[in-house]
């Protein structure tokens, strides 16, 4: 802990009370000043995916390992981020590590971190600002390349398909970049392929409960009736959703029914990718707390870290999977 205020610290400790990550003292002790200290804002605990980051952020800045994590949930709001932010810069902390719900709306709040002199490592999706230096590195996922991953599968299964391909949409949290590069790649598809037909696009917000809410209310209405080829979901929760939705409105899903496309790979989705209910499951890798600690560590020891650092993810169809393998994964 190098430029920490103690009292600010200790204040701010008993503010985010329970929020506080495995390397915080709750205790009332006092805390051991050589630790780094690190303020994290995580988006919230909306999918599986999001859980099994949180938990690798955990488990990397621990006090064993030097560090005093202070973990603020955000609850899925932007303004709740800013807030966090703002108070890790009052207590002076070491590093900001920021999971930015969405790409806009950054460039104050980043540009008053530089004035502190606190490095931000963004982690997941970008945040998109005027000036770069307003961020150390950025660690996360190529979410253009996963969704070009989805539409080539999706080439590949209707090549020979004369009928029109029925396409239905399920977007994640708007203005995310998850959701926006898994939705351009499938922009890009439907232009390049006359046949491809949107038959609709709902906002499933990355959670299971809205997208079953949102799906079942289409499916019920006079224009959800119809055949439906493929449903692109733009996480695995909303592949749950949307399963359970259409499996309630007599909709088979899997071979010779609705192709469910699901992004993350979590076992949940994994598991029916290999039951044959999800068609094609593309990997989005959430264990990156090793490689946000190699870029605070780069930092320590006053290296510059790479800017940008992609994870390497692949596609998974059923007849890629065993039990073993679902098993045998971390998340
Ligand atoms: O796909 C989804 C989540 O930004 C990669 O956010 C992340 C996405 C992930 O809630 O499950």
């Amino acid at each position: 802990m190098r430029r920490m205020l103690l009292a600010a610290l200790l204040a701010g400790s008993l503010a985010f009370g329970s929020a506080c990550g495995a390397g915080a003292n709750s205790s009332g002790d006092s805390p051991n000043e050589d630790l780094t200290v690190i303020g994290m804002s995580q988006v919230g605990a909306e999918s599986d995916w999001r859980v099994a980051n949180s938990e690798s952020m955990k488990a990397v800045f621990t006090e064993e390992n030097g560090y005093r994590l202070l973990f603020d949930d955000a609850r899925q709001k932007q303004e709740n981020q800013i807030t966090a932010i703002r108070r890790f810069i009052q207590q002076q902390v070491d590093y900001i590590v920021l999971m930015p719900i969405s790409e806009s709306g950054w460039d104050s709040v980043l540009q008053e971190a530089k004035e502190a002199g606190i490095p931000v490592i963004l982690v997941d999706r970008m945040a998109d600002v005027e000036d770069e230096s307003l961020y150390a590195a950025h660690i996360g996922s190529d979410f253009l390349r996963e969704g070009r991953l989805a539409v080539s599968w999706m080439e590949d299964a209707f090549r020979e398909a004369e009928d029109p391909v029925r396409i239905i949409h399920i977007q994640g949290t708007p203005g995310s970049t998850a959701q926006l590069g898994r939705t351009a790649a499938l922009e890009e598809g439907i232009a390049a392929r006359e046949n491809w037909e949107l038959l609709a696009r709902l906002d499933g917000d990355f959670t299971q409960a809205k997208t079953y809410e949102v799906m079942t209310e289409y499916l019920s209405s006079p224009s959800g009736r119809g055949d439906i080829d493929v449903v692109y979901c733009e996480n695995d929760n909303i592949a749950f959703g949307a399963l359970q939705a259409l499996e309630e409105q007599g909709y088979p899903c899997g071979r010779g029914g609705v192709s469910i496309i699901t992004f993350d790979a979590t076992r949940g989705a994994l598991t029916e990718c290999l039951r044959g209910k999800i068609s094609l499951a593309v990997e989005c890798n959430p264990l990156l707390g090793p490689l946000v600690e190699e870029a605070v560590r780069a930092m320590e020891a006053g290296r510059t870290p790479e800017k940008h650092r992609y994870v390497e993810e692949q596609a998974f169809t059923g007849e890629d999977l065993t039990e073993a393998l679902i098993e045998g994964r971390e998340y």
